[in-house]
C-alpha cells in the first residue's frame, strides 16, 4: 500500500526500475524469440504473422517501456540529491507520470492476450497500420497505449524541468551543474517539444483508425507520408531523450574513477545544448528512400552529418579526462569505458547512413538494424548498466558485487558484438530487415548463426546481473555515504539510502564537483546554507494510481466501443461509451478530489531529526 501512495521520488525511482526491468524482460524474450527464428534459413520456428508482431512490440516495448523508465529511476534517484534538494517539483505529479506510464505499458501488452499484438513496426507506417491492412485491434493498443505511456513521460519530463530550474542549492549556478543534471535537463526540454508531435500522430491514426476519419488515408484525401514526418519529428528527438542521459551518466562516473574533474565541462554542456537543437532538424533523415527529392536530402543529409561535431566533442572529452587519471576499473567504469568505442562506433555507422545516396542502399537493411543497436544497446545500456552499478548503493544502500559485476560486463559486451558486428555485413549483403525469414546459400547463414548465439550470451549477461542483484539484496544494508570514496557531487554527502527529506540542512555549494571541493579543502562534509529547522514533507496519496487507473479503463472502452459483442449486456456497455464515461469519471472525479481537498503535507520538526 505504501507503495501505492508514495510521492517519494526516490521510492517512485524504485517504481520505475522495477516497471522498466519487467518490461525490458519481455522485450528481452521477444528478442531471442526474433533471434531463434533467424538462427537457420527458411526456418518455421515462428510464422510471418508472430514475426511481425514480435518485432513490433520488440521494438516499441524496449524504446517506450524498457529504457525510458530505467532513465526515469536513475533521474529520480538522483537528481534531487545532485542538485540538493528535498524532493522534485512536483511530487504529486511525479507519482501520477509513474502510474500513467505504468498502466499505458500494461495496455499495450494486454495486446498478445486481447485479439493480438500490433504488427506494423515500432514506427507503425501508414498505410500498414490503417485498418485496410491492420484489420485487428493491435494498432490501437499501441495509439492508445503509447498516447498513455507518453502522458506520463510528458508529465516527468515537465517535472525535472521545474525541478532543476527551481529547486537547486544556494550556489548551484547553471555552470556548477553535474552534468548528468545537465542532460536530465536537456532531455526534460526535449521531452517537452517532442511528445507533443507524437501525441498528435497518435490522436490522428486513432481518429483513422477508430472514428473513420482520412487523415493517412489516401482514398479519402489523406496523405500517409504526413505520417513518417510527424512521426520522425518525435522520433529522432527521441533518441536523443535516449542517448543524453548516458552521456550525463558517462560524465558522472569517468571523473570519478579516473579522480580528475571532467575534462571541457563548458564545452560538454554546450554540445549538449547543440545536439538537442540539431536533433530537430535532421527527421527527415529517416525519409531519404521516401521521394523528398534532390533538395531535401541534400539539406538533410548535412544537418545529420553536422550532429556528429558535438558528438566528437563529447568522446575526445572522456578521453581526455582519463588521460593521466589514476583510473580504477570498477564495474561501473568497466560499462563506462566501454560504452566509448562502443558507442563510437554506431556514430559512425550513423554518419554513413546519413549520406543520403548511401542509405539508398543500407536503408530497411540490417546495416540499419546494426547502427541502432550500437547506439541504443552499446550507448545508452551500458550507461545504464554504469549508472546502475554506480548509484546502486545510493538507492539501495548495498554495493552490487564486483565479481559478478565483472562477470555482467564482459558476457554481455562480448554477446553484444557478436550478435550486433556480423549485422553490419548481413545489412551489406541485402539481407532485409523486418522479413520472417530468408533463402540458402546467400552467405547469410553463418552470420546468422553467430547473431543468435550472441544474443544468447547477452541473456547470460542479464542473468549474472539478475543473479546480483538477488545476492546483493541478501546483504546487510550497510554502505558508506560515499561507498565509492571519491565521489564528487552531492548525491554522496548523505546517508545510502538517504533519508526520506534527502539533507537534513541544505549545502551551500562553492564550486563545481562541490563535494570533492570540500574533500580537497581538508573538509569532512559540505557547509550547510540553512540552520536545522522544521522541514516540510509532501503527503502521501492514492489520488496519482486512481486517475492512471481511470484513463486506463476509459482507453479500453474507446478502442472497444465500434465492436459487435456475442453478449448483449457488453455491447450495451461498450458501444454506449459506458466503459469509457466510467474511467474518465474515476479521473475526473479524482482531479476534483485533489482540487477541492487542500492538502497541506506535513513537517518534521527538528527534535525528530535530532535523533536521526
Ligand atoms: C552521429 C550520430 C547519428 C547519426 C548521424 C545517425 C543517423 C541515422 C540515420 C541516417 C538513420 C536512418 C537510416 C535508415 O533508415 O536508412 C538512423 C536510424 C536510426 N538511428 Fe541513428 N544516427 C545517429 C545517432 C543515433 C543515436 C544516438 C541513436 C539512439 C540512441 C540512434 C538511433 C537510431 C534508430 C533507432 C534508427 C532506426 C529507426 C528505424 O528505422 O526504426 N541514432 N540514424
Ligand atoms: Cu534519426
Amino acid at each position: 500500500m505504501d507503495w501505492l501512495t508514495t510521492v517519494d521520488h526516490k521510492k517512485i525511482a524504485i517504481l520505475y526500475l522495477w516497471a522498466g526491468g519487467l518490461f525490458f524482460g519481455i522485450g528481452g524474450l521477444e528478442a531471442i524469440l526474433i533471434r531463434i527464428q533467424l538462427i537457420k534459413p527458411m526456418n518455421t520456428f515462428l510464422d510471418a504473422q508472430t514475426f511481425n508482431e514480435l518485432i513490433t512490440m520488440h521494438g516499441t516495448t524496449m524504446i517506450f517501456l524498457g529504457v525510458m523508465p530505467v532513465i526515469f529511476a536513475l533521474m529520480n534517484a538522483v537528481i534531487p540529491l545532485q542538485i540538493g534538494a528535498r524532493d522534485v517539483a512536483f511530487p504529486f505529479l511525479n507519482a501520477l507520470g509513474f502510474w500513467t506510464f505504468l498502466f499505458g505499458g500494461i495496455l499495450l501488452n494486454l495486446s498478445w492476450i486481447m485479439g493480438g499484438a500490433p504488427d506494423a513496426g515500432w514506427t507503425s507506417y501508414t498505410p500498414l497500420s490503417t485498418t485496410t491492412y491492420s484489420a485487428t485491434h493491435g494498432v490501437d493498443f499501441y495509439t492508445i497505449g503509447l498516447q498513455i505511456a507518453g502522458l506520463g513521460t510528458l508529465i516527468g519530463g515537465i517535472n525535472f524541468l521545474a525541478t532543476i530550474i527551481t529547486m537547486r542549492a544556494p550556489g548551484m549556478s547553471y555552470m556548477r551543474m553535474p552534468m548528468f543534471a545537465w542532460t536530465t535537463f536537456i532531455t526534460s526540454a526535449i521531452i517537452l517539444f517532442a511528445f507533443p508531435a507524437i501525441t498528435v500522430g497518435l490522436v490522428l491514426l486513432t481518429f483513422d483508425r477508430i472514428l473513420g476519419a482520412n487523415f493517412f488515408e489516401v482514398g479519402g484525401g489523406g496523405n500517409p507520408v504526413l505520417w513518417q514526418h510527424i512521426f520522425w519529428i518525435f522520433g529522432h528527438p527521441e533518441v536523443y531523450i535516449l542517448i543524453l542521459p548516458a552521456f550525463g551518466i558517462i560524465s558522472e562516473v569517468i571523473p570519478t574513477f579516473a579522480r580528475k574533474r571532467l575534462f571541457g565541462y563548458s564545452s560538454m554542456v554546450f554540445a549538449t545544448i547543440l545536439i538537442a537543437f540539431l536533433g530537430f532538424m535532421v527527421w527527415a533523415h529517416h525519409m531519404f528512400t521516401t521521394g523528398l527529392g534532390p533538395v531535401a536530402n541534400a539539406l538533410f543529409s548535412v544537418s545529420t552529418m553536422l550532429i556528429a561535431v558535438p558528438t566528437g566533442i563529447k568522446i575526445f572529452n572522456w578521453l581526455f579526462t582519463m588521460w593521466g587519471g589514476q583510473v580504477r576499473f570498477t564495474t561501473p567504469n568497466l560499462f563506462a569505458v566501454g560504452f566509448i568505442p562502443t558507442f563510437t562506433m554506431g556514430g559512425v555507422t550513423g554518419v554513413m547512413l546519413a549520406s543520403a545516396p548511401a542509405d539508398f542502399q543500407f536503408h530497411d537493411t540490417y546495416f540499419v538494424v546494426a547502427h541502432f543497436h550500437y547506439v541504443i544497446v552499446g550507448g545508452l545500456v551500458l550507461g545504464l548498466f554504469a549508472g546502475l552499478h554506480y548509484w546502486w548503493p545510493k538507492m539501495f544502500g548495498r554495493m552490487l558485487g564486483e565479481g559478478l559485476g565483472k562477470w555482467t560486463f564482459w558476457t554481455f559486451i562480448i554477446g553484444f558484438h557478436m550478435t550486433f558486428f556480423v549485422q553490419h555485413f548481413l545489412g551489406l549483403m541485402g539481407m532485409q530487415r523486418r522479413v520472417f525469414t530468408y533463402l540458402p546459400n546467400q552467405q547469410f547463414d553463418l552470420l546468422n548463426l553467430i547473431s543468435t548465439i550472441g544474443a544468447g550470451l547477452m541473456g547470460v549477461g542479464m542473468l549474472f546481473f539478475l543473479a546480483n542483484i538477488f545476492l546483493t539484496s541478501r546483504k546487510p544494508a550497510d554502505a558508506a555515504n560515499d561507498p565509492w570514496e571519491d565521489g564528487r557531487t552531492l548525491e554522496w554527502t548523505i546517508p545510502s539510502p538517504p533519508p526520506e527529506y534527502n539533507f537534513k540542512q541544505t549545502p551551500l555549494v562553492r564550486g563545481i564537483d562541490a563535494f570533492w571541493k570540500e574533500k580537497t579543502a581538508g573538509h569532512k562534509g559540505m557547509t550547510p546554507s540553512e540552520p536545522v529547522g522544521s522541514i516540510h514533507m509532501p503527503s502521501a496519496t492514492i489520488l496519482p494510481f486512481l486517475m492512471s487507473v481511470g484513463i486506463f479503463i476509459a482507453g479500453l472502452g474507446f478502442m472497444f466501443s465500434r465492436d459487435t459483442f456475442s453478449s448483449e449486456a457488453l455491447s450495451f456497455l461498450f458501444n454506449n461509451y459506458i466503459v469509457t464515461g466510467l474511467g474518465l469519471l474515476i479521473t475526473f472525479g479524482s482531479m476534483l478530489m485533489r482540487s477541492l481537498y487542500d492538502d497541506h503535507g506535513w513537517h518534521i520538526e527538528p527534535e525528530e531529526l535530532e535523533g536521526r
